[in-house]
């Protein structure tokens, strides 16, 4: 399986209702790694890159509001498979029909507010990852206990 990096971003409304320790954690305890993360303050120019495909829908100057609106995390979470892997732990766009057990399914009732964003293809990793790191802020690393997460087969 190979390993893949995919942008996490726990947006304004998951850092202001305090749930980033809990959200993190669900990446932490799947076995993901977090190879690099940053708080920081989207700006409307790294909304409009970050939204290309939305820019020019009607809906867009709400999602610019709501995305500049307060600070938010950005990560990088590497692991095999795992632009699949976040996008069924996240669970649908709109919290009102994310299945429950998945993190907009236990936490979101909104499709605006729905906490987190993360890369939908290689292609689009490939692209946000470059638009919130620099090529040396990851930290690359080869924790303890990775081999009781999974195989070495499994990586
Ligand atoms: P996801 O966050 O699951 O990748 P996208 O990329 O399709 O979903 O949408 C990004 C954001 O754009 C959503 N979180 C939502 O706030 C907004 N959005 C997407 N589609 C619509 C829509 N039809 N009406 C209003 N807002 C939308």
């Amino acid at each position: 399986m190979a390993t893949q990096r995919s942008l996490v971003l726990l947006k304004p409304d998951c850092v202001e209702r305090r749930l980033m320790g809990q959200i993190i954690s669900r990446f932490e305890n799947k076995g993901l790694t977090i190879v690099a993360m940053k708080m920081l303050r989207v700006t409307p120019e790294l909304s409009q890159k970050h939204y290309a495909e939305h820019v020019s829908k009607p809906f867009y100057k709400s999602l610019e509001t709501f995305i500049t609106s307060a600070p938010v995390v950005a990560m990088a979470v590497e692991g095999p498979d795992v632009i699949r892997i976040i996008r069924e732990m996240l669970g649908a766009t709109n919290g009102m029909n994310a299945a429950p057990g998945t993190i907009r399914g236990e936490f979101s009732s909104s499709r605006q507010m729905n906490l987190v964003h993360a890369s939908d293809s290689p292609e689009s990793a490939e692209r946000e990852l470059n638009l919130y790191f620099n090529a040396n802020e990851y930290c690359p690393a080869k924790y303890a206990l990775a081999d009781v997460i999974r195989a070495p087969e499994e990586n």
